[in-house]
């Protein structure tokens, strides 16, 4: 229910930085009433606070910049490729003077207490000074990196010299000449202020617990090339912005860094070192923030860089950074920081080989030493993200409050809304692109996003907006589900909450993309607020449901896939479709090494039918799995299967024997299963031969292919063996009825078609014979004394509800069967080795389950 009251305002907005001086003005123009209060006496946020000698953005100032105003846009010229600190402020300084935002900016004001009144659906905001507002919608636009983080070290209250906070440094400046000057922490704040730090004082000590990856900014006057790209086409430079990855417009690279020769790596990395942009680390190759190999060789080009450029190799060593993977902390942009310690008056301590005991009357103790210091400055960072949010008492529906609802982990709603918080916004909040992009184009994003929402609701005589149950658990499934593909969780950074003692270890951003979010926001917007509860009085509407279900690498493989408007498989001859996966197949990743791989003939039914051995590299003599590959009976063949069967190889310790049976429609049922059972039987009887351990014989297969392992396992029980320990069955074709459920739900658009699954039925079997149980494995009589089971379905597989209609009645029929349901995959994604990272865990686990078929414990390495 909402109720009437008018309200203070129509919106209240904590900082008056880049996002709450847009949220005004954009507002504003809206026609709400609004009012942002700020802690400090101006404009500015960050760059408010942030006044250390070095400071600067690491975007570049034609990125880094307001888009929404046009004029702006020509009016001001940035002086510097990255600007400085106080330029940035002067730009904001002015943004408030053009658009008179002062005037509806209250300074010097803290809020403390935010409280939502159900009853009269608006909120009560407290400040320190105990002054009230109401407003029906209430905004945190407090900044991500806002909110310091104590420096945890004992005695930092005793020191008698001068102590300074980079993040809160003296309007006026401070003269470091003829000092002894320590500083802690070495990340963007350290590594951008110790040069100019060291060039006044008469002795500096860094303090450095992690060495972090920083490269050379080259600052100087504005980009020429880049500035002619903005001035070219502003309007598309900055559409392109939008919908880029991090919200600069850069090429995204397609190749990954091992898939090119070590020379030309080496080339790419000088040509990044040379550019001095941050984003170009990542851009480098496609794969450096998901595969250790690649992001190792660019790990290893910065520590050379770093060795040439620090004379003392001990100290270079030091400043080496290990343990983490380069861009998975926050990598930093410098001017002359490793060039620093060529100074004879400035000196390196490890503090992981000797801790900070104490801060003293006189300066700092470590484990081994005593150090007097005229200065302190402190670089030791912030609670990022959600520090700044929670520092505000916000206590929502049913006395909820946000710092016990996120005690475990914020839970957000595209990093907008949270659930039992109605009308309260974040700002880049937690679950949004945020730090992992160009913050203004982020922060315009939001502002825009709120802005229409506002209208939205005001317009159709809503007032109470609030995501629900469902859609914020999706979108950390999907937020989540994107950082796992990364190596970013395995750093302890501040992205990962990991810089706070206490704070839940959770990736707080989102790793998507500045597009695919977008995309996602808009998309939720174009389904009527799509996981959104809107409310108004005598009304309310909902549209539950969850934005991003597919997991964001099988959704890339889609987009990629649909770019290339390929016709429908099943309008194709059998030998062009036959052509075409062939062409596709010879473009992916080859799969993992192994020990040997043997292409042979066994003898099959009528003829001699090609296999292809895979043995690992470990030992021998090994158990052995018959595989089956997929492609409806009519495609595919060793080649097509390859990556997926070395992986098997090497996640089970196996010899995998890939078998080549006959194809329809040259071949039609039941050509396929008698070949199937003739190769296991051969396979058994040959055991020895192949180097396998006789009786340690499984079968397993893809689609039709576990269709036809799934009948083989009952071939062999009624025709008195082989003995066969375990059925491994991806995605398998159980069942001649194309009616279920997910045939209808995944009809179209996740690469099998419930038509191209029509196509291989009709190619594959006439219809009297489709429901013999050979072709039909759930249609068997009796489905007992089966070997033990492993089924895998994926979600969006038209095939997926016969797969698991099998699952249950092998499993009534008393068989072993375990069943795992892959999550947000299609048909063909958990095949896609080196390609679709989210299904690693899945073939880990097919491994595994064969492992156990064979009763082996899993090898040591993997
Ligand atoms: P960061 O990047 O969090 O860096 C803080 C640094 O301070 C980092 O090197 C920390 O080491 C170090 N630190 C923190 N606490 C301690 C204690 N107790 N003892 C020793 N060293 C400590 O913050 P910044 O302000 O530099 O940069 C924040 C972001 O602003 C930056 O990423 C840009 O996006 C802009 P640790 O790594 O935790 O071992």
């Amino acid at each position: 229910m909402t109720a009437q009251i008018k309200p203070d305002f129509d919106v209240i907005a904590v900082g008056a930085g880049f996002a709450g001086l847009y949220l005004l003005h954009r507002l504003r123009g809206l026609g709400f009433s609004a009012k942002v209060l700020e802690s400090a006496d101006d404009v500015g946020g960050t760059w408010y606070w942030n006044r250390y000698p070095g400071a600067r953005c690491d975007i570049q100032s034609i990125d880094y910049s307001y888009s929404f105003d046009p004029e702006l846009e020509t009016e001001w010229q940035w002086s510097e490729r990255y600007a400085t600190q106080p330029e940035i402020l002067r730009y904001l300084e002015h943004v408030a003077h053009k658009h008179d935002l002062r005037r509806d900016i209250q300074f010097s004001t803290r809020v403390e207490v935010a409280k939502w009144d159900a009853d009269a659906s608006l909120w009560h905001i407290r400040s320190e000074a105990g002054e009230e507002f109401s407003c029906r919608f209430y905004v945190m636009a407090s900044g991500c990196l806002s909110q310091p983080k104590a420096p945890e070290i004992e005695g930092t209250d005793r020191f008698h010299g001068e102590v300074y906070y980079t993040s809160s440094w003296p309007h006026e400046g401070v003269d470091f000449s003829g000092k002894r000057v320590a500083v802690i922490g070495t990340g963007s704040s350290g590594i951008q202020s110790i040069p100019l730090i060291a060039e006044q004082a008469q002795a500096l000590t860094v303090f450095q617990r992690t060495a972090n990856y920083s490269i050379p900014a080259h600052n100087g006057p504005m980009p020429t090339e880049k500035l002619a790209q903005l001035e070219g086409d502003r309007a598309l430079y900055r559409e392109a912005a939008r919908w880029s990855r991090a919200g600069v417009p850069i090429e995204p690279n397609e190749e990954g860094a091992m898939q090119v020769s070590a020379e030309e790596r080496q080339r790419r990395y000088e040509a990044m070192w040379g550019a001095g942009e941050l984003l170009g680390i990542a851009g480098a190759f496609s794969d450096l923030l998901v595969d250790p190999v690649s992001n190792e060789t660019l790990c290893e080009f910065v520590r050379d860089k770093i060795r040439a450029t620090v004379q003392d190799q001990a100290t270079a060593e030091l400043l080496c950074p290990r343990g983490h993977f380069i861009g998975t902390k926050r990598p930093c942009l410098d001017s002359n920081y490793y060039q620093t310690y060529n100074l004879p008056h400035v000196r390196l301590v490890d503090l992981r080989e000797h801790p900070i005991s104490s801060i003293t009357e006189q300066g700092i103790d470590t484990s081994d030493e005593t150090f007097e210091f005229d200065a302190i400055v402190y670089a030791t960072g912030f609670d990022a993200m959600t520090g700044a949010i929670v520092a505000v008492d916000i206590v929502g529906r049913d006395d909820l409050s946000l710092a016990d609802k996120w005690a475990n982990g914020p839970q957000t709603y595209l990093g907008l809304m949270t659930v039992g918080f109605p009308n309260f916004f974040t700002i880049t909040g937690p679950g949004s692109p945020s730090v992992l992009s160009n913050m203004t184009v982020s922060i315009e994003q939001h502002v825009e996003w709120i802005g229409d929402c506002l209208s939205y609701l005001s317009s159709n005589g809503l007032d109470v907006i609030e995501p629900t149950e469902t859609a914020e658990a999706g979108w950390l499934q999907h937020v989540n589900d994107c950082a796992d593909i990364t190596l970013y969780p395995r750093a302890d950074s501040w992205y990962m909450g990991a810089n706070v003692p206490g704070k839940p270890r959770v990736f707080l951003p989102y790793v998507g993309g500045v597009d695919t979010y977008r995309g996602a926001c808009d998309e939720v917007v174009s389904r009527d607020y799509l996981g959104f509860r809107l409310q108004g009085p005598g009304k309310q509407q909902c549209n539950d449901g969850v934005v991003r279900r597919i997991q964001p690498d099988v959704a890339l493989v889609l987009e990629f896939i649909d770019s290339l408007a390929l016709p429908p498989m099943e309008s194709l001859s059998v030998d062009d479709a036959r052509a075409f996966s062939i062409a596709m197949a010879a473009e992916r990743p080859a799969g993992p090494e192994i020990g040997e791989i043997i292409d042979k003939v066994l003898p099959g039914p009528v003829g001699e039918l090609c296999y292809r051995l895979y043995r690992p590299d470990t030992p021998g003599p090994h158990p052995i799995v018959a595989y089956f590959h997929g492609g409806g009976w009519v495609l595919g063949g060793a080649d097509s299967d390859d990556p997926f069967c070395r992986d098997l190889c090497a996640q089970s310790d196996s010899i995998v024997v890939s078998i080549n049976y006959r194809h329809a429609p040259e071949d039609k049922f039941p050509a396929a299963p008698n070949d199937g059972f003739a190769a296991v039987q051969w396979i058994a009887d040959n055991a020895g031969m192949l180097g396998g351990i006789p009786g340690q014989l499984a079968v397993a297969g893809w689609s039709a292919g576990a269709n036809i392992a799934a009948v083989v396992c009952q071939m062999a029980r009624d025709g008195g063996g082989p003995g066969i320990v375990g059925q491994l069955l991806l995605n398998p074709v159980t069942d001649c009825d194309l009616t279920r459920q997910s045939y209808i739900d995944n009809a179209d658009g996740f690469v099998l078609t419930t038509a191209l699954m029509q196509w291989f039925w009709d190619h594959y079997a006439d219809s009297a014979d489709r429901v013999d149980p050979r072709a039909s494995p759930l249609r068997a009589s009796d489905l007992s004394n089966l070997p033990p089971a492993l089924v895998v379905t994926s979600e969006f597989d038209p095939l997926c509800d016969e797969g698991i209609a099998y699952a249950e009645a092998m499993s009534n029929a008393g068989v072993s069967v375990r069943h795992i349901s892959a999550r947000g995959q299609i048909h063909t994604s958990l095949t896609a080795v080196g390609v679709v990272l989210s299904g690693a865990p899945v073939r880990k686990e097919m491994g595994a389950a064969l492992l156990e078929f064979f009763g082996t414990a899993p090898p040591s390495e993997l």
